[in-house]
Order: structure tokens, then C-alpha cells, then sequence
């Protein structure tokens, strides 16, 4: 009995901490969908700025994620936000007001 009571308290833990992320509280700035916003999304981002990425396969981009500032479109700022929040400058993105 005791060992079913840690199982279910386990899994209620488990669906407690996931559940923000399948929610998609705030997914922005992942767009490997690796679940971290690491120095691989920022530079994925400048080079999609440069022209030199693509986010057509959303299977493995999220070009939604990219728009960090949420006005419509990826630009440097966004890259440039991502790079300061990997860089420890800032702590949350803000939002662009449009
Ligand atoms: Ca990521
Ligand atoms: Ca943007």
C-alpha cells in the first residue's frame, strides 16, 4: 500500500512539473525544442537572421519560438534577446508592444 501512495504521489509530482511545458506557458526562445533556451537556440537564430537557416521543418524548429518579442516576425532583436537571456542579461523576454 505504502509503496502504491509513493507511486501515485511520483507521478502527481511528475505531471505538476510537466504539465507548464506541455502547456506551453511560455515555450518561446526553445526552438530546438530541447526544452532549454541554451547558446544553440541563440545562434540558430542569428543565422536564421543572416539567411543562412531555416525554420520550414517545424518537426525540428519552432519558428514561433523564435519570435522572442512576439511581434510577428524574426528579426535580430529576437536573436539578440535570446543571447542576452542565455547570457544571464535578462531573466524573462519581453514583449514587443505592436
Ligand atoms: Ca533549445
Ligand atoms: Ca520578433
Amino acid at each position: 500500500m505504502k509503496k502504491i501512495i509513493s507511486v501515485i504521489l511520483a507521478v502527481m509530482l511528475f505531471a505538476v512539473l510537466t504539465v507548464p511545458t506541455f502547456a506551453g506557458a511560455d515555450y518561446r526562445g526553445d526552438i530546438d525544442y530541447d526544452n532549454s533556451i541554451s547558446m544553440a537556440d541563440s545562434l540558430l537564430c542569428f543565422r536564421y537572421v543572416a539567411g543562412k537557416q531555416s525554420f520550414d521543418d517545424t518537426s525540428l524548429y519552432d519558428p514561433k519560438a523564435a519570435d522572442v518579442n512576439k511581434d510577428g516576425s524574426i528579426g535580430l532583436d529576437d536573436a539578440m534577446l535570446i543571447f542576452k537571456y542565455v547570457a544571464g542579461k535578462i531573466t524573462e523576454f519581453p514583449v514587443k508592444e505592436v
